[in-house]
C-alpha cells in the first residue's frame, strides 16, 4: 500500500501537449494556460516533446475533441515518439480511458501534473496527508483506466473475467484510504487548532501572504521576518505554512504565515485538502495578497488568488495588494497594475524596496483593529469577564451599578463572544 502513495504515474518521459482555446475564453489565454503547463509539466522533469493548440467549439463526450483531430493528435504524438499526452483541459475519467484506449500511451491531464508536483512537494507528515488525500479522489472514479497505480500493481490479468470483482475491491480498498486519511487529517486540524488557541492567548495580530505560486511569498516572509523558508524560482516551492514573528515600529508584533501558492485550474480536491493548511488565511486578522508584476499574467494570477479565498470563506477579509518584483519590472507594467488596483503597494522582496510602506500600512490595520473596546458586562458573568483577561489585553477594570466596565484590546477572532458587551 507504501507504493500505492507515493508511486509516480509511470516513468514518464516525453510529452506531448495539447492546449485548448474554447470560445468564452479570452483571446490568447489558451496559448497561455498552454504555456504555463509546459512550465507544469517540466516542473516534473518531463521533456516537452511538442505543444498543440486546439480551437474547440463544441466538446465532445467521448473525447473533448472531435474524433478527425484525435486521430490527428495521437499520430503526431506517436510520431514524436512521446509517451503520455497531456490536456491543459480537464478530462473527465470516461474521456481520458477513451483516449488511452485509442493511443495506447498514457493520457493525464492539467490537474493530474499538478497533483505530481504536490505529491513531488510534499514532506511533512501534514502535506503528505493532504496530498494523499486529493490524489485518491481524484484516482477513485478512474480506476478502470489502463495504467492506474493498482492495475499496474496487480498487472493485466485482473483486467480480465473478474475485472468486475477486482475493481469493486479497488474501489472498497481506496474509499477505505480515503475515509482515514480524512480522520488524519482531522486530527492535525484538532492539533492546529490548540497552538492558535495558545497564540491567541495573547493578543499578537495575525497575517496570511497568500498568492499565486511563484510570486514571492515566501521570499517576503524571509526579508520581513529573517526566516529561512525555502524560496525557489519553482511552482509549489511551498506546501506547509510557515508562520514567524515580524517585529515592527514602536515594538509592535505580527505573526506572519507564509502559505502554499495557487494555480489556475487547481484541482478542486487539492483545495479541499489543503483546507486544513489554509485554516491560517481563514482566521488571520488580514491578508497581503503577494503578485508577480513581472509576470503578464498577473490579472489571471490576482483573479485565481481571489477565487480561491472565496472558496476559502475568506472573501470579505482585509486585504493589501503587493506587486513584487519591482526591481525587474517594466514601467508599463507598473502603470497597469496600478490601474488594477489603485490602492496597491509596489515592492521588491528582493531589494526591500517599498518594505517600509507595507509595515506602515500592516500598522495602520492593527491599529484599526485592535483599537480600543469599551464593554459592560453584568456582575453576574464573572465567565465572561475571567476569559477576557485571558485572551485578550485589559487596560482597566471597573465595577459600578450597571455592571462591570472594561476597556480594552481583543482579538478580532474572538468578536463573536465579546460582541454582546461592546459598548464602544
Ligand atoms: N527579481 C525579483 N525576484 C524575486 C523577488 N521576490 C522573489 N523573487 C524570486 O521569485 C522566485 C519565487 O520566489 P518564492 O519566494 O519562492 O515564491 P513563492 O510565492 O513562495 O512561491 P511558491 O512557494 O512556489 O508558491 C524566486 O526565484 C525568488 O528569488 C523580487 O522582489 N525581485
Ligand atoms: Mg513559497
Amino acid at each position: 500500500m507504501a507504493d500505492f502513495l507515493t508511486d509516480k504515474p509511470a516513468q514518464l518521459q516525453r510529452a506531448f501537449l495539447v492546449g485548448v482555446q474554447t470560445h468564452d475564453m479570452a483571446a490568447g489565454e489558451g496559448a497561455e494556460l498552454l504555456s504555463e503547463l509546459k512550465e507544469l509539466v517540466e516542473n516534473l522533469r518531463i521533456e516537452v516533446v511538442r505543444t498543440t493548440l486546439v480551437s474547440l467549439r463544441r466538446a465532445t463526450p467521448a473525447l473533448l475533441l472531435g474524433s478527425g483531430k484525435a486521430e490527428e493528435i495521437i499520430a503526431q504524438a506517436k510520431a514524436d515518439d512521446a509517451d503520455v499526452i497531456v490536456f491543459d483541459e480537464a478530462l473527465s475519467p470516461a474521456q481520458q480511458r477513451n483516449w488511452e484506449e485509442m493511443s495506447g500511451i498514457a493520457v493525464i491531464d492539467r490537474q493530474e501534473v499538478i497533483l505530481e508536483i504536490f505529491a513531488d512537494r510534499a514532506h511533512t507528515r501534514e502535506a503528505i496527508l493532504q496530498v494523499a488525500l486529493a490524489r485518491m479522489e481524484y484516482s477513485l472514479p478512474r480506476l478502470t483506466r489502463a495504467w492506474t497505480h493498482l492495475s499496474r500493481q496487480r498487472g493485466k490479468g485482473a483486467l480480465g473475467g473478474e475485472g468486475e470483482t477486482q475493481l469493486e475491491q479497488d474501489r472498497r480498498i481506496v474509499r477505505d484510504r480515503i475515509a482515514h486519511l480524512k480522520q488524519e487529517l482531522k486530527n492535525v486540524v484538532q492539533q492546529r487548532d490548540v497552538q492558535r488557541r495558545k497564540r491567541q492567548r495573547v493578543p499578537v495580530p495575525t497575517c496570511a501572504i497568500v498568492g499565486y505560486t511563484n510570486a514571492g511569498k515566501s521570499t517576503l516572509l524571509n526579508t520581513l521576518t529573517g526566516a529561512e523558508v525555502l524560496a525557489a524560482n519553482k511552482l509549489f516551492a511551498t506546501l506547509d505554512p510557515t508562520t514567524r514573528q515580524l517585529v515592527m515600529r514602536g515594538n509592535q508584533k505580527l505573526l506572519v504565515t507564509d502559505t502554499v501558492g495557487f494555480i489556475r485550474r487547481l484541482p478542486h480536491g487539492l483545495v479541499e485538502a489543503f483546507k486544513a493548511t489554509l485554516e491560517e488565511v481563514v482566521v488571520a486578522d488580514f491578508l497581503i495578497h503577494v503578485i508577480d508584476v513581472t509576470n503578464p499574467n498577473f490579472e489571471h494570477h490576482r483573479a485565481t488568488t481571489l477565487s480561491v479565498m472565496e472558496e476559502l470563506g475568506a472573501a470579505d477579509k482585509t486585504i493589501v495588494t503587493v506587486f513584487n518584483k519591482i526591481d525587474a519590472a517594466e514601467p508599463v507594467m507598473l502603470q497597469r497594475a496600478r490601474r488594477l488596483v489603485p490602492d496597491a503597494l509596489f515592492v521588491s522582496a528582493q531589494t526591500r524596496a517599498g518594505l517600509e510602506t507595507l509595515e506602515s500600512r500592516c500598522l495602520e490595520l492593527i491599529a484599526e483593529a485592535h483599537a480600543a473596546t469599551e464593554l459592560l458586562v453584568p456582575h453576574a458573568r464573572y465567565d465572561v469577564i475571567a476569559r477576557l483577561h485571558a485572551v485578550g489585553h485589559v487596560q482597566s477594570e471597573e465595577q459600578r451599578d450597571d455592571g462591570v466596565h472594561l476597556l480594552g484590546r481583543f482579538p478580532a477572532t474572538q468578536a463573536a463572544f465579546f460582541a454582546p458587551f461592546v459598548i464602544r
